[in-house]
């Protein structure tokens, strides 16, 4: 029986354990620039094991794909520079280490856009809530612009650019970011997609992209080295499908033919995509419902404890579990999970943005 400090290969890498690291989200790349910082690869250093894997955040793929400020690219020469002493501090303590490459779509503001302009979508559906503007203030999104079906290729480009300049930045490999109402859902979904091209209408075509953004990305790395996250139940950043086992039946089972490095689920009970404090009782199990169609290794995330992601790793619903607010928490979480130890709690009010403080000031074991 696997348990969650059994071995686990991940494409060519062998784990250690099974406690990841999620992607997260922490708005304190240096600006201007959206540029990894030394604090940033001391805050990833002090995260990793030996033999652990370790999701970076969500980092814009190019200028257009960001939606929050201070948040990391993968697009320019000081970013790629900023994200090598990132992966060099990882692999330093015998870490491994995936980028996670992200395009916001919809979910952005005018005020990170080239020249001002509209942010970019499927389909001209504005979501409900508001945006995080370049100078941290909240205002209400805009009417995203429709995407030409001429201007698709490019953003399939910008994944295999970005793909390209994680490889050169040192990373192990890529995580397509397919969840939480950004772009490559936004596309998936029918009430943010009413496209009549190639990219909408059936599911087949509403899948076009994601599947095509990750293929660009196996060009670069070879599939073995790609994972892609997916969140079928989530109704993050206003998203949320009508028959959602339908539509991600089909998207995993497409997935499924590619030999990705793994399938990473966001369990509905974590829907709110970490920005609140939820915890639904009684939906399904996302790695429940998907584990029989997909044929490689499953991550999953959301709310998880140390025995309930031990339970879930012994039942066999997944082969790894990705923790985030726990990690930000608790630099040595595996080590933590693996001797019982009591977990520092996290401080929610240091989560986005800032420097130090609830960054890389959170304590170690024994210290
Ligand atoms: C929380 C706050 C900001 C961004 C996601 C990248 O939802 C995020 C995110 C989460 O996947």
């Amino acid at each position: 029986m696997s348990s969650l400090f059994s071995p686990l290969q991940i494409g060519p890498y062998r784990l250690a354990h099974r406690v990841v690291m999620a992607p997260l989200t922490r708005m304190r790349a240096t600006r201007p620039g959206d540029v990894p910082s030394a604090l940033n690869a001391l805050y990833y250093g002090q995260r990793a094991s030996r033999g652990g894997l370790i999701i970076a955040e969500g980092s814009q793929i190019s200028r257009s794909a960001q939606g929050m400020p201070a948040t990391p690219g993968i697009y320019s020469a000081e970013q790629i520079a900023g994200w090598k002493a990132v992966t060099h501090a990882v692999h330093a303590k015998g870490g491994i280490i995936f980028l996670q490459l992200w395009h916001v779509g919809r979910i952005s503001h005018s005020s990170h856009q080239p020249g001002g302009g509209l942010p970019v979508a499927p389909s001209a559906v504005r979501p409900a809530g508001e945006a995080f503007t370049a100078t941290f203030e909240r205002k209400p999104f805009e009417t995203p612009r429709a995407l030409e079906t001429d201007e698709i290729q490019a953003v399939i480009d910008s994944y295999r650019q970005a793909a390209r300049n994680a490889r050169e930045a040192g990373f192990d490999g890529v995580e397509i970011h397919g969840a939480n109402g950004y772009l490559l859902e936004q596309f998936l979904q029918s009430r943010t997609n009413r496209r009549t091209d190639a990219y909408g209408g059936s599911i087949e075509n509403r899948m076009r992209l994601l599947v095509e953004a990750t293929q660009a990305a196996a060009e670069v790395w070879g599939a073995d080295r790609v994972g892609v996250r997916l969140s079928p139940f989530g109704v993050a950043n206003d998203s949320g499908e009508a028959e959602p086992l339908v539509l991600y039946s089909r998207v995993v089972e497409a997935l499924g033919t590619l030999g990705l490095a793994y399938l990473h689920l966001i369990e509905p009970r974590a829907s709110g995509a970490g920005q609140a404090e939820v915890d639904h009782q009684g939906v399904p199990s996302a790695a429940e419902t998907f584990r029989p169609i997909w044929p490689g290794v499953l991550i999953t995330a959301g709310n998880f404890r140390g025995d309930t992601a031990e339970a879930a790793i012994a039942a066999g619903q997944a082969d790894a579990v990705a923790f985030g607010r726990l990690f930000i928490a608790n630099p040595d979480l595996p080590e933590r999970l693996r001797s019982g130890a009591a977990l520092t709690p996290y401080n929610r009010g240091t989560f986005y943005g800032g420097t130090e403080a609830g960054y890389t000031d959170y304590p170690f074991l024994g210290v």
